[in-house]
């Protein structure tokens, strides 16, 4: 009688207790569904707490998408719109300035800022945001502009991708947010997001927001059209730019939701689904000091199961989030500090409250300093 046989985790058990790197070969295995989850979980949570003890980070946070004209077309986007669409939208200055305004009024020590690229808006516009908001509010934190923008704005001024990141750190840029990865394969991303910074591009500019001493976050797009062979690609190619520079900060997977897309055929990634990605992302990025389960797009009771599956932070309170909402998100607009820390106390971890650069927070009221940088493992 042939029987099928349940593959094992055990060798890569010994591997990631001996604090050894996963092969290629291993990292795509993790995918089987017939590889226990919970098993997979208890591995990844191993390394979690090797990496950040018993900490579960978060910040306060507020989102700033300027736009959401875009010339491009990607098909998982609901966010977008055309040019003359009703739904389009522009802000302006004193718009922007007033979010500003209200992101420290609200105590936030970072602003997340995105958007679509507008047919007629130039470079300056876009630089334009950074340098105001930064020059009104120099202790809030810019975390702006993916490549897909970035190579948006080289483009526009046959500028190199140097010469533009380096004007956009002098007007007051912090970091770069980790979008735009989607996945990074040629199969997948000419269907999804075709005519946008391609692979090369991506990581072209990151490298060199990491030579110029920015620090970067990375995110990768699952649960649509790609399968296991893709997402591992995906982990290896980060962890090989991670190992070339250690400019990135924290990896964010990101679980598709289709509503309002050109993908609405396709189901939601499943939790069990989104866990286990989690802990494949915690097993194979072995270079990451962070795994972000970003609580808006997870919902909430996944992203509190993934504190036990590989990840130890949730993001933040985050205000104004659009890009998930307008693609079905049911998550609340905003979390309180004290909701927050409160998820994160319940799911057994202890709520640190940090800066974009990973810095504990000291805080009297909304003003607040950076202290020391977080070390555990
Ligand atoms: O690149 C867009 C994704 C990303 C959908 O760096 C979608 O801290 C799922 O990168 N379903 C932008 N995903 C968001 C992003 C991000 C979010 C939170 C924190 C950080 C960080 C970065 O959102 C895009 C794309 O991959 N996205 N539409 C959708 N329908």
């Amino acid at each position: 009688m042939i029987r099928a046989v349940t593959p094992s985790l055990e060798p890569i058990r010994e591997k990631v207790e001996a604090g050894e790197r996963l092969t290629a070969a291993e990292a795509e295995s993790l995918w089987d569904p017939a590889i226990d989850l919970h098993e997979l979980g208890e591995l990844a949570n191993l390394v979690r707490e090797r990496k950040s003890g018993n900490l579960g980070f978060y910040n306060i946070n507020t989102h700033l998408n300027p736009t959401n004209v875009c010339v491009y077309r990607c098909t998982f986007c609901a966010f977008r719109a055309d040019l003359r669409e009703a739904r389009g939208y522009v802000m302006s200055d004193e718009q922007i300035l007033a979010r500003g305004r209200e992101a420290v009024e609200a105590g936030s020590t970072e602003m997340h800022i995105v958007g679509g690229l507008h047919h007629q808006k130039g470079y300056d516009w876009y630089l334009n945001i950074v340098r105001i908001l930064h020059d009104a509010y120099p202790t809030l934190h810019l975390k702006a502009w993916t490549p897909v923008e970035i190579n948006w704005f080289a483009h526009l001024t046959k500028r190199s991708n140097r010469d533009i990141l380096m004007e956009l750190k002098d007007a007051g840029l912090g970091s770069l947010p980790g979008g735009g990865a989607e996945i990074f394969h040629a199969e997948i991303r000419d269907k999804i997001c075709e005519h946008k910074a391609d692979t090369a591009e991506w990581f072209d500019i990151h490298r060199t927001a990491h030579e110029l001493g920015l620090r970067s976050n990375a995110t990768m797009l699952y649960g649509h059209i790609e399968n296991a062979f893709h997402r591992t690609d995906h982990l290896l190619r980060l962890r090989e730019l991670q190992d070339e520079t250690g400019g990135f900060q924290t990896f964010i997977p990101l679980a598709f939701h289709p509503d309002n897309t050109r993908l609405s055929h396709l189901a939601k990634p499943s939790p069990a689904m989104s866990l286990r990605t989690m802990a494949i992302s915690r097993l194979v990025l072995d270079n990451f000091d962070h795994i972000k389960a970003y609580w808006i797009m997870l919902g909430i009771g996944t992203a509190q199961a993934s504190l036990a599956y590989g990840a130890d932070d949730i993001d933040g309170t985050v205000r104004h989030e659009l890009i998930y909402h307008d693609a079905g998100a049911t998550t609340p607009e905003v979390l309180s500090v004290d909701d927050i820390t409160r998820l994160i106390r319940e799911a057994g971890r202890e709520p640190v409250e940090r800066d974009t650069l990973y810095h504990r927070v000291i805080r009297d009221g909304t003003a607040w300093r950076a202290s020391e940088p977080i070390r555990v493992g």
